[in-house]
């Protein structure tokens, strides 16, 4: 391997652990994803920006039937605890929250766009460090103004972010051409 070669794996090495151990001070992540670690969790609700009532659930992330309603978007201040391996979910597994609109009857997922009704993101999740997550939804068919913000939810407790995919796929990208180099020249 070249030098330049070594310089570069280097570089892209210390981009991976930079982009991995760096997520507190990340925008909202459209379509992030929870994963649940064992324990307790614990949501507050958070003011609200919509004419709309919406009721935060958690759901099942093969049939997306709701398991449990845990709480309405408003009033904000409201905290509800829960375990949800009392609704079958393990560590590890995707803790799925979406909502369901009262006033429309939609219900609307966290994750990839394909999971709702009109194939748009509708949820944004907002890495604060220490635990804490905050997932702002977007209650419009369609995605309205996509402000991400008509209903916000703050976890803490036995959650954790989900490895994201678009970051992972470009690391991948990034890293590749540079392993078949290295590979190739030792021919
Ligand atoms: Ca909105
Ligand atoms: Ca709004």
């Amino acid at each position: 391997m070249s030098v330049i070669n070594k310089r570069l794996l280097g570089a892209g090495l210390l981009a991976l652990v930079a982009l991995v151990s760096q997520p507190v001070e990340a925008a909202p992540i459209l379509g992030g994803q929870l994963i649940y670690t064992g324990g307790n969790v614990t949501v507050e609700s958070l003011p609200v920006s919509s004419g709309f009532v919406s009721e935060l659930g958690l759901y099942d992330d093969t049939t997306f039937t709701r398991l449990v309603y845990l709480m309405n978007d408003e009033p904000a201040g409201v905290t509800v605890t829960f375990n949800p391996s009392a609704y079958g979910i393990s560590v590890g597994d995707e803790l799925l929250f979406g909502i369901r609109v009262v006033n429309t009857g939609i219900h609307y997922f966290m994750g990839p766009a394909s999971r709702n009704p009109d194939n748009v993101f509708h949820a944004a999740v907002d890495n604060l460090g220490g635990g804490t997550f905050v997932v702002g939804f977007e209650d419009l068919f369609g995605g309205g103004d996509r402000d991400y913000d008509d209903n916000r939810f703050r976890f803490t407790g036995a959650v954790a972010a989900a490895p994201e995919p678009a970051t992972l796929s470009l690391l991948a990208l990034g890293l590749l051409p540079l392993a078949r180099r290295r590979f190739g020249r030792s021919q």
